[in-house]
């Protein structure tokens, strides 16, 4: 069985992440979506928030399924047995920090590839800050996000 993690912040989820689940979900025979729980950053969204808001968005994906971890990406796969990372990928600018991150991985862990999908051209420019950043200055969101996070964004501004 291959065994996907989709690992990220996803403060919050956007159609470029749900995209890449999706096409995740037809290589992968199960794909965790796993939400960093990192202290040092000052989310939108606290992680419990993050994990049901993409559990509502992912429920049509039957072999998709969302979990939080803390500490290494490395330990958390070995823990649920993954085989292996996928990221995606949108710019040169993702690149060099996707390649450095990709190469510790598999440095502390051989066995573990990380796969790149492309971004789809639609999502290239979207990320979860310039969606923030957009609709705390009160522009549209509307097609950038899954509707149930716009909700959640409006309301939380
Ligand atoms: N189109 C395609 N892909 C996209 C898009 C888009 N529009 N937006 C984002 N993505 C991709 C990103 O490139 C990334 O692969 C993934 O989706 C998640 O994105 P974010 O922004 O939600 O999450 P990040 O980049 O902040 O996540 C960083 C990790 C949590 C993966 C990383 O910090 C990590 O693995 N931390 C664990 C600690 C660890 O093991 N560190 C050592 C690694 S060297």
């Amino acid at each position: 069985m291959k065994i996907g993690i989709y690992p990220g912040s996803f403060d919050p989820i956007t159609n470029g992440h749900l995209d890449i689940i999706e096409r995740a979900s037809k290589i992968c025979d199960k794909v965790i979506v796993a939400v960093l729980e990192n202290p040092s950053k000052n989310p939108m969204f606290i992680i419990e928030e993050r994990v049901t808001l993409i559990k509502e968005v992912i429920k049509s994906f039957e072999n998709v399924e969302v979990d939080s971890f803390s500490g290494l990406l490395i330990d958390y796969a070995a823990k649920k047995s993954a085989n292996v990372i996928v990221k995606g990928l949108r710019a040169v600018s993702d690149f060099e920090y996707e390649f450095q991150m990709a190469l510790m991985n598999r440095k502390l862990s051989p066995e573990l590839e990380t796969i790149f999908l492309m971004t789809s051209s639609q999502n290239s420019y979207l990320s979860s800050s310039v969606v923030k950043e957009v609709a705390r200055f009160g522009g549209c969101i509307e097609g950038l996000v899954p509707q149930p996070i716009v909700k959640a964004i409006l309301k939380k501004l």
